[in-house]
């Protein structure tokens, strides 16, 4: 600029002294428009090709006067028509890339050059979406996370100014199992969660801002993935259990296999088989691995212990990952009645019956004999068992 002013300067001496010559002095021409003195604001959705503002001058030889713009970069974004002092756009601006310039203009009358700088504030609009940071957004989480953890932030920033700048955060549709901070991006569990019944979720995260005319919104996507903890106990399957037996069935008959499940399918657990109470002298066995019961004795149904069967209470115990027993356990009773075999010959009560008859009876009249047959076996000819007194 000191150039410049030089050079004016000169040039003004060297017309002064000329203009003297002739009785007549140039003055140079000054810039009129007050933005020289403040700022000129050029929103930054102005079109390329529009006019951002028109240089005014005076010149008090009303010299005709030439306008112009110097320097590299403002040369790239502002052409000026030399006559009229129009200014042009002639590539977009970006207040978000570029908030500020400052431009040189130039005036003269031909005979001087007057420049002058202005500072150009790039004004604000909306014109940028949320962008999501650190995508894609995925979270693991037990089953058993309480209602109100806080289980992922999400976040997205906007670079416009004010609302148009400021973002707020919803699910979109609304979840009923997360929440989502609509300032924070925050995401809660607002409900109890069930592994066996759901184990992910998707989400779509909308930003917007708040922009009062047209708000701008961009969508993320958050997996939310469900993982299994031991929560269920097992369960027995195929009841009820109730099975008959043969009497004297051989030691190692297999009475029946019951089966118990994990009900936590992620990862189900294998079970352990016991017998809790029933096991009258120990006459089953129950395989612990495969939940095989068998016979583990010989089972005379005319021992009277046996005679009425059996209420087993067996018990499915999860087994941990070093198979040692849990605390997930499921009992259950399995009714075993013995059946009879005929392996019992009728018996009478007593080897020789004895009675006293008078030569006074008649034909008809009943002996005082009392004799009884006896058959231990259910399935027989005497079924119910004494016979009727005779
Ligand atoms: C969001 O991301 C931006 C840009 O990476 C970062 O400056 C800001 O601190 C982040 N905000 C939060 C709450 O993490
Ligand atoms: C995001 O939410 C805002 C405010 O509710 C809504 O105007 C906008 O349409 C949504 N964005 C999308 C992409 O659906
Ligand atoms: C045989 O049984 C009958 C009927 O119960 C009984 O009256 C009788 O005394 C029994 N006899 C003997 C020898 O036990
Ligand atoms: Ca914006
Ligand atoms: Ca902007």
């Amino acid at each position: 600029m000191g150039c410049h002013v030089a050079t004016s300067c000169h040039v003004a001496w060297l017309l002064v002294l000329i203009s003297g010559c002739w009785g007549q002095v140039n003055r140079l021409p000054f810039f009129t428009n007050h933005f020289f003195d403040t700022y000129l604001l050029i929103s930054e959705d102005t079109p390329v090709g529009s006019s951002v503002t028109q240089l005014l001058a005076r010149d008090m030889d009303n010299d005709p006067l030439v306008f112009g713009v110097s320097g590299e970069e403002a040369s790239r974004f502002f052409a000026v028509e030399p006559d009229t002092g129009v200014v042009w756009l002639r590539q977009p601006l970006d207040r978000e890339t570029k908030s500020e310039f400052t431009v040189e203009f130039s005036v003269s009358d031909h005979q001087g050059v007057i420049t002058r700088k202005v500072n150009i504030q790039v004004g604000d609009v909306n014109d940028n979406a949320p962008t999501f940071h650190n995508q894609p957004y995925s979270v693991r989480i037990p089953e058993n996370t309480p209602v109100g953890t806080p289980i992922f932030i999400v976040n997205a920033t906007d670079p416009d100014l004010g609302a148009g700048g400021s973002v707020l955060y919803s699910f979109q549709p609304p979840s009923q199992f997360f929440a989502i901070d609509s300032a924070r991006g925050i995401v809660t569990v607002i409900r109890e969660l069930d592994y066996e019944t759901t184990q992910a979720y998707q989400l779509t995260v909308n930003a917007t801002d708040q922009d009062k005319t047209r708000p701008l919104s961009t969508l993320a996507n958050l997996a939310i993935i469900i993982t299994d903890v031991q929560d269920m106990d097992p369960i027995f399957i195929n009841l009820p259990y109730s099975t008959n037996i043969y009497e004297h069935s051989p030691p190692g008959t297999t009475v029946r296999i019951i089966t118990a499940i994990d009900q936590d399918k992620g990862r189900p657990r294998g079970i352990g088989y016991t017998i809790v109470s029933g096991n009258t002298n120990s006459i089953f066995a129950l395989d612990y691995i495969s939940g095989a019961l068998t016979l583990n004795g010989l089972l005379d149904r005319e021992n009277p212990l046996y005679s009425h069967g059996f209420i087993l209470t067996v018990k499915g115990t999860e087994l941990n990952d070093d198979r040692t027993p849990s605390d997930a356990t499921v009992t259950t009773t399995f009714n075993i009645l013995v059946i009879d075999i005929n392996d019992n010959a009728p018996e009478f009560n007593s080897s020789e019956y004895s009675v006293a008859i008078t030569e006074l009876a008649q034909v008809g009249f009943a002996l005082p004999l009392f004799i009884q047959v006896v058959d231990k076996d259910e399935v027989s000819p005497w079924a119910h068992g004494p016979c009727p007194q005779l």
